[in-house]
């Protein structure tokens, strides 16, 4: 009898989270035995992920998409990238979870539990692009550490929650503030519970904005566990990192928010250019901010073919950080002339933008389809590489897929 009592309610009940429905006969698991999903670990079933995602690390979890697999307009959680600092939270109790407001920029800090975020402040929901700063860092030359992203660090899914803003004002801030620095519930990968795997921020300016939310919903769902259930903090068109999971505490600072990944080469780049390899000094390192013109050709898969004298259709979307892609080109011969394409208007701010064309190749042979988005400043995605950077980060080169007309 006290042998099958091992796991206690909330150890159930998060087992139950991490696998995704009902364990039927939890109550008979004998003590000591781990259920077989947990033993080896599939991150596909763990995570209701496509088995064509591509898992890079699994200590922590980093997976992404490819660029075939973010075609639908807004991300399905099958298809959205996973990139954890440190280890997801375990045991988490939605009916213990609390956020709290703190910091220096605060006259008192102020508790909220889940049910009295979602009451006591008016919900909005928005599409909004979350595209990892190390996107692309597979490219470099000489090669950056961390995950090797190709493409596929990037999505746009709908995230429903209450306003940072909403929140900060009740909980009143003094004209002290600076910046906004998140802390959650994830563990470090030594298991030091003194550390934390990411304290990242942002400018009060963009914890102000309409679009920053606390959000509680992904696709009008509970929040995945990977990807920061019960709550999260939510800054599209900023590098992702911004956008702490699993959240648990806000801190209004009177500087620039100084947690684990805001200094040194973590998420910041040379202010100005500098040659590949270069070392840079540390006061010339600036914070990565909005993050550039990108887009992705999500149609065809690369190394479609057609037969000759079919048109070719593709699709695919553009984001351009705070900005919004005013225009979109192709080109099929390798970047010498490029033909514009429609683009359409976002869902709302900050959400990436569909583009679609039929392209007519003029004789049999191998192509490739080149895109390249240019935003509301004017500003170009480079054809190849942008300038190189210690981490890695910012790759907005043109994607290109490889066509063959038989
Ligand atoms: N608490 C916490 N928040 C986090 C992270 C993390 O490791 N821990 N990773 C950040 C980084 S670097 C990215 S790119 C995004 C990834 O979000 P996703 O896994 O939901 O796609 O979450 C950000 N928020
Ligand atoms: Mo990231």
């Amino acid at each position: 009898m006290k042998r099958r009592l091992f796991l206690t309610r909330t150890a159930m009940s998060s087992l139950t989270a991490l696998i995704g429905t009902d364990i039927v006969f939890g109550a008979l698991i004998p003590n000591g035995y781990t259920p077989l999903l947990l033993q080896d670990p599939d991150p596909f079933t763990l995570f209701k992920k496509d088995k064509d995602m591509v898992v890079l690390n699994d200590k922590p979890w980093n997976i992404e998409a490819k660029a075939h697999l973010l075609d639908d307009d807004i991300t399905p959680n099958k298809f959205m990238f996973i990139r954890n600092n440190g280890l997801i939270p375990e045991n988490i109790d939605v009916n213990t979870w609390t956020l709290t407001i703190d910091g220096e920029a605060v006259n008192a800090k102020k508790t909220y539990t889940l049910a009295e975020l979602k009451t006591k402040f008016k919900s909005y929901t928005y599409q909004l692009t979350l595209e990892c700063g190390g996107n692309g860092r597979s490219e470099f030359d000489p090669p950056a550490k961390g995950n090797q992203w190709t493409i596929g660090a990037v999505s746009c899914a709908t995230w429903t929650g209450v306003r940072l803003r909403d929140v900060l004002e009740d909980a009143g801030f003094t004209n002290k503030a600076v910046y906004i620095g998140y802390h959650a519930a994830d563990v470090h990968l030594s298991r030091d519970p003194e550390k934390e795997p990411i304290s990242r921020g942002a400018p009060m300016a963009k914890a102000l904005q309409d679009e920053t939310l606390i959000a509680y919903k992904m696709n009008g769902q509970d929040i995945p566990l990977a990807h920061g259930y019960p709550l999260r903090l939510v800054a599209g068109g900023w590098p992702a990192s911004v956008s702490g999971k699993w959240l648990q505490r806000i801190s209004v600072r009177d500087r620039v928010h100084d947690g684990t990944k805001m200094t040194g080469d973590a998420y910041r780049v040379p202010c100005n250019p500098v040659a590949p390899g270069e070392k840079v000094k540390d006061e010339d390192m600036c914070i990565i901010e909005s993050m550039p013109v990108k887009s992705l050709i999500t149609y065809p898969q690369s190394g479609a073919m057609i037969k000759e004298g079919q048109k070719l259709n593709i699709r695919g979307h553009a984001w351009a950080g705070e900005l919004e892609v005013t225009k979109m080109e192709y080109s099929i011969d390798f970047g010498a002339t490029w033909q514009n394409c429609p683009i359409a208007k976002p869902k709302n701010r900050l959400a990436w933008q569909n583009f679609s064309a039929s392209i007519a190749f003029p004789k049999k042979g191998y192509y490739e389809v080149w895109a390249r988005a240019t935003d509301a400043n004017g500003t170009s995605q480079p054809m190849l590489l942008p300038g190189w950077n210690p981490k890695g980060y910012l790759n907005n080169a043109c994607h290109r897929i490889a066509i063959k007309v038989t």
